[in-house]
């Protein structure tokens, strides 16, 4: 259950682990906004694989330290910033939770591109020791600091996997039947479709433990896949600008399109483009943590899971619709990942929709946003890095470098 009742939105002090980054800073805004004491967590690990790719966000970001003193000078808030490697720093990660004894910890901070994970052994080896490990030192920070804090995890649809369920995905739990006969209520099996997806569904496992045996209280939400750039805070001024990922590795779909749509590329689509995916508007992927922070499961109660997603859209219909926005064709290329070519997904939201959420849908025009953004910035471009740089085996290495040769 959703244990909202008893506890009315007040002010928190709230740690934002990986809060410079796409999902991140917007939040972190959007929580100081509402009167929150807001502090940043980040080792600036995202700025760093950008100068590895040899790529950068579209959007001209700014360094920590000028987008928050250009927050605190347009709103008179100020938010904090720690410079920790949470995989990495554990002591000083456990000295800031016991010092800081905060409310809520929103978990971000994890390396999130499926592509950059399946690269090579470099890659897939630093993303499992960067999110399992960083998962579990905030789990044990916690509990060592016998603080009450909430945690808020950004999960990923991705750990259900794609066309195995045939009905709609519940929201985290289904109901089975044990060998014996005994009725019990268990995670839903994880399908991980790349290593990162999996590092997501280990996170799980370390949550029910540490819910279980120390008492946690964590809410995990499994969100769908982000579009959009700005949101209304950080629109107020260029320094405070969102990034903007488009290349192979970290661009997601929908904002790749929309990218490639304003400088005259044709769109990437990969296989048939029958995959189905779930999507979220950057402006309420922070409403919908605000929500989560606000709305804690109970002490004793399982973990919490929502389904933070507004809408399934295919990946084709979603071209087909930006091509005849712009006239720009799609492009079909032999798909670099290991997924099924088409598949059906019907996701339930319900918990959110309960608690108020009203999602922003593709059609609401917030494609212009975005397309104007990408126009303004187009001369950052680098036009090699938009295809597909990383392949989930071999097979699909030969078979995309032979025809994109
Ligand atoms: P991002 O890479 O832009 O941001 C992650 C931030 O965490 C970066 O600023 C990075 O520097 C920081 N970070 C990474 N490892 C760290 C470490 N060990 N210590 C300290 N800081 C560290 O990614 P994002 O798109 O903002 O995604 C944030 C979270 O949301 C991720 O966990 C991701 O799995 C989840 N998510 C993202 C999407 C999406 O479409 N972007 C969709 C679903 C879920
Ligand atoms: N795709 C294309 N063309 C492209 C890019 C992607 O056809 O140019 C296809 C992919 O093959 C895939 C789908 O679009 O079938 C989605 O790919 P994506 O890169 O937009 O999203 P994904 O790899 O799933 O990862 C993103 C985030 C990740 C988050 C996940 C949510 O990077 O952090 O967990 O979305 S979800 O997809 O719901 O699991």
């Amino acid at each position: 259950s959703i244990a909202g009742g008893d506890e009315a939105p007040k002010k928190k002090k709230i740690l934002v682990l990986g809060g410079d980054g796409f999902c991140g800073w917007p939040t972190s805004l959007h929580l100081s906004d509402a009167g929150h004491d807001v502090t940043i967590v980040d080792n600036l690990s995202r700025r760093n694989i950008d100068t590895e790719l040899g790529c950068d966000s579209l959007t001209p970001i700014s360094h920590p330290e000028v987008r928050l003193a250009a927050w605190e000078e347009l709103t008179g808030k100020k938010i904090g910033f720690e410079s920790i490697d949470v995989a990495e720093d554990y002591d000083r990660l456990a000295a800031l939770i016991d010092k800081e004894r905060p409310d809520a910890i929103v978990h971000f901070a994890e390396q999130r591109a499926a592509p950059y994970s399946q690269k090579g052994e470099k890659q897939k080896r630093y993303t499992v020791d960067n999110n399992v490990r960083g998962t579990h030192n905030v789990l044990t920070a916690v509990v060592e600091a016998d603080c009450c804090a909430h945690l808020v995890h950004l999960g990923t649809m991705g750990v259900y996997g794609y066309g195995t369920s045939g009905g709609e995905i519940p929201e985290g739990y289904i109901d089975v039947v044990l060998p014996g006969g005994r009725e019990a209520k268990i995670l839903h099996p994880a399908y991980p479709g790349s290593v990162y997806h999996t590092t997501k569904c280990l996170d799980a496992l370390l949550f029910q433990f540490y819910n279980k045996n120390d008492g946690l209280r964590i809410t995990d939400l499994h969100q769908g896949i982000v579009w959009g750039t700005n949101t209304k805070l950080t629109a107020m001024d260029d320094r405070l600008l969102n990034r903007f990922d488009y290349d192979g590795d970290y661009g997601t779909v929908l904002n790749r399109f929309l990218m490639q749509a304003a400088l005259g590329v044709p769109l990437t689509v990969y296989g048939t483009g029958g995959q189905t995916r779930a999507f979220i508007h950057i402006s309420d992927t922070a409403k919908c943590i605000e929500l989560a922070i606000n709305n804690p499961p109970q002490v004793g109660q399982p973990v919490e899971i929502f389904n933070q997603v507004a809408e399934t859209r295919r990946v084709r219909d979603i071209a087909d619709k930006i091509s005849s926005m712009s006239n720009v064709p799609a492009r079909f290329l032999p798909n670099p990942r290991q997924e099924a070519a088409e598949n059906e997904l019907d996701v339930s939201n319900r918990k959110f929709r309960s608690l108020g959420f009203e999602p922003t849908l593709l059609d609401d025009a917030l494609f212009d946003e975005v397309q104007l953004v990408a126009r303004k910035y187009k001369d950052r471009c680098i036009q090699t890095k938009i295809l597909p740089a990383s392949f989930w085996n071999r097979k699909r290495a030969i078979e995309c470098k032979e025809t994109t040769a």
